[in-house]
């Protein structure tokens, strides 16, 4: 299989048989944390990183591009400008299809999500299921550091999300996750349209839809330390509209 081939595609090493993992985080303004989460991730040695910069104006790409030149476990997949979260990751698993890496995972730049907690997440995957996913909302997992209004929000909207589309998930807008390559190769990513949280909701219910084990994980999920947050009315608004659509078939 090419999978396990170490020959150069588009100017990016594609995966080997070793570096079989690949975490692809998509960054808009999170210099403060992105060259230490790397350095975290790359400390486990199946590990490779895709960061997908929308041009963060604070020179986020600069930095991940001056350790790519010295880490060839590091790739950057720079956008035009902030596009969603949503997209970016579709961006982020096209090329790591292609690139053949086994194991897909996404994470959030700024913490919220323990490097330590990868292996764990590999594991199950390895072992039992298709998708797994670091949950703040099964025993065991928690957020640390949260205000009332976001409890709420989180909380409702998972609530919300998992009724109406009969979600077997507590956290559906988690975005610490590990998904098998075969996932992502057979669901058809064009048609996926969500952007914000309701990115992570759709890819749940499709990856449901399609037959696939699905498993959670707790994890402690405290506050992102540094950088500001990119959540907005308009992500909740989308979250709130998109599970109907997907629940009548209209998207
Ligand atoms: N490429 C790209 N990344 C984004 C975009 N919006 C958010 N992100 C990244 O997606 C990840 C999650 O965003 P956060 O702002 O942490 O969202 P959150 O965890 O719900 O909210 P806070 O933790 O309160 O900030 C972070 O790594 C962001 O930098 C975007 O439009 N484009
Ligand atoms: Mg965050």
């Amino acid at each position: 299989m090419t999978e396990t081939t170490g020959t150069l595609v588009e100017g990016q090493a594609i995966a080997t048989a070793t570096h079989d993992c690949i975490v692809v985080i998509p960054t808009y303004n999170e210099r403060d944390t992105i060259v230490d989460l790397i350095g975290k991730i790359l400390e486990l040695p199946r590990f490779r990183v895709l960061v997908v910069d929308d041009n963060s104006p604070d020179g986020t790409g600069t930095l991940v591009t001056d350790l790519s030149l010295k880490e060839p476990r590091v790739g950057l997949l720079p956008r035009s400008g902030k596009l969603g979260l949503g997209s970016a990751y579709i961006a982020g698993f096209r090329r790591a299809l292609r690139e053949g890496s086994q194991y897909i995972f996404e994470m959030d730049a700024d913490f919220s999500h323990d490097p330590a907690y990868l292996p764990y997440l590999l594991q199950a995957v390895e072992l039992h299921c298709d998708l797994a996913i670091g949950s703040r909302y099964v025993r065991g997992g928690d957020t640390v550091n949260w205000g009332f209004m976001r409890q709420f929000i989180s909380r409702s909207g998972n609530l919300y999300a998992g009724l109406i589309l009969q979600l077997p998930t507590t956290d559906s807008t988690s975005g610490f996750r590990c998904y098998h390559r075969r996932v992502l190769a057979a669901l058809n990513l064009s048609a996926i349209r969500s952007n914000g949280y309701a990115f992570q909701i759709e890819m749940v219910y499709r990856t449901k839809q399609a037959g696939f084990r699905i498993q959670e994980l707790p994890i402690i999920f405290p506050d992102r330390r540094v950088g500001k947050s990119k959540m907005s009315r308009h992500i909740v608004l989308e979250a709130l509209i998109n599970v109907w659509r997907l629940r009548l078939g209209l998207m």
